[in-house]
């Protein structure tokens, strides 16, 4: 007899999100859904309200990625417009993003995917002098891993376990067989776990040298970046160079060892691990380094087929919603996108935890839309990233994969598997941060002969403008799309990173990303799943980028039980 399985909400993660799950005799799953439970409501707020405003407005669709959608949205007002920006204002806004997926992959690796791989608990029993010379076998000269550190931080986490109180490392499934790190690799990313804590600050501390604070920024405008007269001082320069030297230092010695580390304990079998199993990918160039140039190129893989990679179209996008709970009677293209809820409740049904209100998997069943290309669900993200450069033979990235392939000894079908996109993330990472200088070193050289940072927008009422922008934000391709009318915005459509991953099936019975990977993911204890959530968490998920539209009303829109 199948059972059902349900977690909700999934934690350490941005927003709500639960996942239900059936599994068979053998604890495999057969089936999967996605939902947001959050109902939040930004595309919605900006009708009628002056494009200026429109970055600002649309960045408060998350607190994780805001600068994201702060830029996105004031591109896409600029597109619109038809406004060709100064190349420093590209510049900064770069340096911006650089900083950003400095921040938030760090984060996302250590704080919020961290103890799917890691037992903290096994790491309490480690000898911190065998796990100082371990550490040395991954990484020359890693970060934080001298025996005496390691010996600091393992009675910093006994104390906590001896007062009963483990705060944030309570409520884990410690034991958990899919666990495969020796006490002392657990010590040694329990230790950069901490570390961690602090240069986070300083990568976010970064974001705020361009962006005057940081979450958010407020320096960006239609036509530029404003406020530059602190920004562009060659003090504040150089400190943003010091502060970046300091996060790629333990981005190369810390982040990069740990995935090297996982490579060699977790190997590279899917039942375990969870696999990719929508093979399309997409992505858009980001990182500006020349007029033209990027540090990645945009394009779209399907079938998993490397060996040809089409442009970006952006006429082939649209959002289906036969399984979310809009109203729509045909997936819409962004452009002529409406979001008009319609929530359709909960079916009771026996769990694993005894009878529960579950999603209704035949009907509606979540706040998230469901975005194709050309019909199709893609994944987007830093494994779609890198396998699109991959494929285009884009060198930087074929020799940042190989490299990794080099060290781990993995093959490329390692790449598709859960731990696959979580190393592409940190190469990713890795690139973001050395390249991210030749945008700094372009910035310093344009200004020599050129010091505009801003134009003036202008905008005729009597005249309808439309347009949309891409950018490439930490958990993949984000889009934003306007249509202005009567000097206001008429229309407006966010379709976001999380929103292409974690889409319910749509029309045609195509399955999403999160939903197709955990399929065929066997289980040790269904009522312990930390399988399911290693998967998902793989993904970085974003639930207030996926959803944005709110009840602004507060009214309760189901009763959940939280386990
Ligand atoms: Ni809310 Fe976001 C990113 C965007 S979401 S974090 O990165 O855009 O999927
Ligand atoms: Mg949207």
């Amino acid at each position: 007899m199948n059972q059902r399985v349900v977690i909700d909400p999934i934690t350490r993660i941005e927003g709500h999100l639960r996942i239900e799950v059936e599994v068979d005799e053998n604890n495999v799953v057969q089936k999967a859904w996605s939902s947001s439970t959050l109902w939040r409501g930004l595309e919605v707020i900006l009708k009628g309200r002056t494009p200026m405003d429109v970055g600002l407005l649309v960045q408060r669709i998350c607190g994780v990625c805001t600068y994201s959608h702060y830029r996105c949205g004031t591109e896409a007002v600029e597109n619109a417009l038809g406004l060709k920006i100064p190349l420093n204002a590209r510049y900064l806004r770069s340096l911006m993003q650089t900083s950003l997926f400095m921040h938030d992959h760090i984060v996302h690796f250590y704080h919020l995917h961290g103890l799917d791989w890691v037992d903290v608990v096994s790491a309490l029993s480690a000898d911190p002098v065998k796990a100082s010379q371990l550490a040395h076998e991954y990484i020359h000269n890693p970060i934080a891993t001298s025996d005496g550190e390691l010996r600091a931080v393992q009675e910093r986490v006994k104390g906590f376990v001896a007062t009963g109180k483990l705060g944030p490392f309570a409520n884990a499934y410690w034991g958990n067989k899919t666990y495969k790190f020796s006490p002392e690799q657990n010590l040694i990313a329990l230790s950069h776990y901490l570390k961690a804590l602090e240069v986070q600050r300083v990568a976010a501390e970064m974001l705020a040298i361009f962006g005057g604070k940081q979450p958010h920024p407020q320096s960006l405008v239609v036509g530029g970046v404003t406020s530059v007269r602190d920004m562009l001082s060659p003090a504040r320069l150089q400190e943003w160079k010091q502060k970046h030297a300091i996060v790629q230092d333990f981005i190369e010695r810390a982040y990069k060892a740990d995935v090297i580390m996982a490579a060699s304990a977790f190997g590279t079998e899917p039942s375990v691990l969870g696999g990719v199993a929508i093979k399309n990918f997409m992505c858009t160039n980001e990182f500006v380094i020349g007029d033209q140039e990027y540090i990645f190129q945009q394009g779209v893989i399907m079938n998993g087929d490397l060996s040809k990679v089409t442009d970006v179209n952006p006429d082939l996008i649209a959002e289906d919603v036969t399984h979310s709970w809009y109203s729509a009677d045909k997936a819409q293209h962004p452009y002529d996108g409406t979001t008009i809820p319609n929530y359709t409740g909960l079916v009771e049904r026996d769990t694993v935890y005894g009878k529960l209100p579950t999603l209704d998997g035949d009907n509606k069943y979540s706040w998230v839309k469901s975005p194709r290309y050309d019909g199709e669900p893609v994944e987007v993200g830093p494994l779609a990233c890198l396998l699109v450069n991959y494929a285009k033979g884009n060198k930087v990235v074929v020799d940042a994969v190989n490299e990794l392939l080099q060290v781990t000894g993995l093959p490329v079908a390692a790449l598709f598997t859960t731990l696959g996109r979580t190393a592409a993330r940190m190469v990713q990472t890795c690139i973001v941060a050395k390249h991210g200088l030749e945008t700094f070193d372009a910035l310093l050289s344009n200004m020599q002969s050129d010091e505009a940072t801003y134009i003036e927008p202008q905008i005729d009422s009597s005249k309808e403008y439309v347009g949309h922008s891409m950018i490439e934000a930490p958990r993949g391709l984000l889009s934003h799309w306007i249509r202005i009318k009567g000097g206001l915005v008429e229309n407006y459509q966010a379709v976001v990173p999380t929103t292409w991953n974690a889409g319910p099936v749509d029309a045609n019975g195509k399955v999403g990303p999160y939903e197709a990977s955990l399929v065929g993911l066997q289980l040790e204890d269904p009522t312990k799943p930390l399988e399911v959530i290693r998967v998902i968490h793989s993904f970085d998920p974003c639930m207030a980028c996926a959803v944005h539209v709110m009840d602004y009303k507060g009214q309760s829109l189901g009763e959940f039980r939280i386990d």
